[in-house]
């Protein structure tokens, strides 16, 4: 049988097992927060006064216990204290030495104040700081640098979603396990080296099934979240009007129904983690029913959104200006692009998807002439399904365009795969025969030699967004493109 006491010393739990083992319950009244230990200790019994064993001690470090102890019995009597706690510079364990209960003493008010003082201490982070912190994750059969790419990405997506990174792990495997994408002694290392860091947050590059996010969040009270509800929840975040709102929300909604799912309530003391802080059965149905019931709510307002839209385009076409759209990867510089061309002031950021709505601007070329340019939200590899969904009525602005402008972050290395993921989306959306220009932006950040050459390679124009004097053989492109005009070649 077992114990756990708080830090008044109050017993909050007695656990009745056999001899196999006990079950820790659900620990939810106790969460760990961002407190380094949990403020409960777990004295219980060896019924043949055997010392900690391994599973004694992945318990002790997954659930970050005060400290954990074990009584061995002789003959029926209690006989040897085992004991262990956690260090506080690593996720080391520090196993004290065994004794017998009649000369066993700890000070246990003196000795859990200095552990957590030097814990503490010992952490780099800020315990004031509200942001979540987040341990990168990725696991595949790619090869390790492509993973390394992908994690970078990753680490500018947490970091558009004010998420402290804390580490990244990267794990190439023959076969991807079907339960928790690595195995799950691995796994669980990876959870206690994530709290003893003081994570809050796991954060999956591979999009995880609605089963391997339950067998996962089985393992760890730690919020566990995958690419998709990572850009899910800047959309979130940034969505301003109306229909931006709606749309996320809808896609959020989406991607969570089939992720709704029951936890179990108790957790074996042989496998260790923690789980039970999932609702029961009945209001999980409750739950999916509201979310359906809000879900087909959204689509009926999207629609009379999407009504209102047709008909300004409409009187949009009937005036007849040509249309150019700025589309490309997400923080290629559209929206710069878009405001020095007209003058005019829509929101840029150095970070990605600061655009999710679609702005549109009058730019008047010489001879009377006149387009409405626009700027959308922009596209990342693997965009998720429910979000192009979503964004589809936003999306299907692009067929009325006369010209798309791809533009590219030429300074960006990964660019070769951002030309890629946009040409596979507009494809997707069935854009591939719109007439378009591959525009090269930020060559103020790379040599001119350089420029040339992969302008020259890709037969793009290169510009900088934020320099006007660099316009000229873009507007050029454009006029000739709408107007069909064979004007005079000028050098890039
Ligand atoms: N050095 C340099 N920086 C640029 C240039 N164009 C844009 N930027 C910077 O790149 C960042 C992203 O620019 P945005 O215009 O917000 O990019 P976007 O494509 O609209 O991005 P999303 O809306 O997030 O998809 C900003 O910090 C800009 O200041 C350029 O030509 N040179
Ligand atoms: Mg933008």
């Amino acid at each position: 049988m077992g114990v756990l006491l708080n830090r008044k010393g109050i017993v909050t739990h007695v656990i009745v097992g056999d001899t196999k083992g006990i079950m820790i319950p659900s620990l939810e009244d106790y969460p760990l927060g961002r407190k380094p230990l949990r403020g409960l200790r777990l004295i219980h019994t060896h019924l043949y006064n055997e010392p900690l064993n391994q599973d004694d001690l992945t318990d002790l470090a997954l659930l970050r216990f005060d400290i954990f102890v074990a009584l061995g019995i002789k003959n029926g009597t209690p006989h040897t204290v085992y004991s262990a706690h956690l260090k506080p510079d690593s996720n080391d364990l520090e196993i004290l030495p065994p004794a017998h209960i009649s000369s066993f003493s700890l000070n246990f008010k003196e000795f859990i104040q200095s552990l957590e003082e030097e814990m503490n201490r010992k952490r780099v982070i800020d315990q004031d700081d509200p942001r979540e912190r987040a341990i990168l994750i990725s696991i595949s059969k790619e090869p390790r640098y492509r993973q390394e790419e992908c994690l970078d990405e990753l680490q500018e997506l947490a970091l558009s979603a004010d998420v402290v990174v804390l580490d990244r792990v990267i794990q190439r495997v023959k076969e991807v396990n079907p339960r928790y994408l690595m195995g799950m002694g691995r796994l669980k290392e990876l959870i206690i080296n994530a709290l003893s860091k003081g994570a809050t947050l796991l954060i999956f590059d591979q999009n995880l099934t609605p089963s391997q996010m339950k067998a996962i969040s089985e393992l760890t009270e730690l919020k566990v979240i995958d690419r998709t509800q990572l850009i899910l929840d800047i959309f979130a975040k940034r969505a301003h009007t109306r229909d931006g709102k709606v749309q996320v929300e809808l896609a959020q909604l989406r991607y969570r129904l089939p992720h709704l799912s029951g936890k179990g309530t108790a957790m074996s003391r042989l496998t260790g983690g923690i789980g039970g802080r999932g609702p029961g059965e009945t209001k999980l149905e409750i739950d999916r029913r509201r979310v359906r019931e809000r879900i087909s709510l959204l689509e009926r307002e999207l629609k009379k959104l999407a009504e209102a839209r047709r008909q300004r385009k409409h009187r949009r076409k009937q005036k007849n200006i040509p249309i150019v759209s700025i589309i490309g990867y997400t923080n290629a510089g559209k929206s710069t692009l878009l405001n020095n061309l007209t003058h005019s002031n829509t929101f840029t950021e150095e970070r990605m998807f600061a655009t999710l709505d679609t702005a549109s601007r009058r730019l008047r070329f010489p001879r009377e002439r006149e387009i409405i340019i626009t700027d959308t939200v922009g596209f990342i590899r693997d965009l998720p399904k429910d979000l192009i969904a979503a964004f589809k009525s936003t999306l299907e602005e692009l067929h009325d365009a006369d010209l798309l402008i791809h533009l590219v972050d030429i300074s960006n290395p990964r660019f070769p795969d951002q030309i890629e993921s946009v040409e596979k989306i507009l494809d997707e959306l069935g854009l591939s025969e719109k007439e378009r220009l591959l525009v090269f932006n930020k060559i103020d950040r790379l040599p001119p030699e350089e420029v040339y050459n992969i302008c020259h390679r890709y037969h793009g124009i290169g510009i900088s967004a934020i320099d006007k004097s660099s316009f000229t053989p873009l507007l050029r492109a454009i006029e000739e493109h709408l107007w069909n005009e064979k004007l005079a070649p000028i050098g890039v």
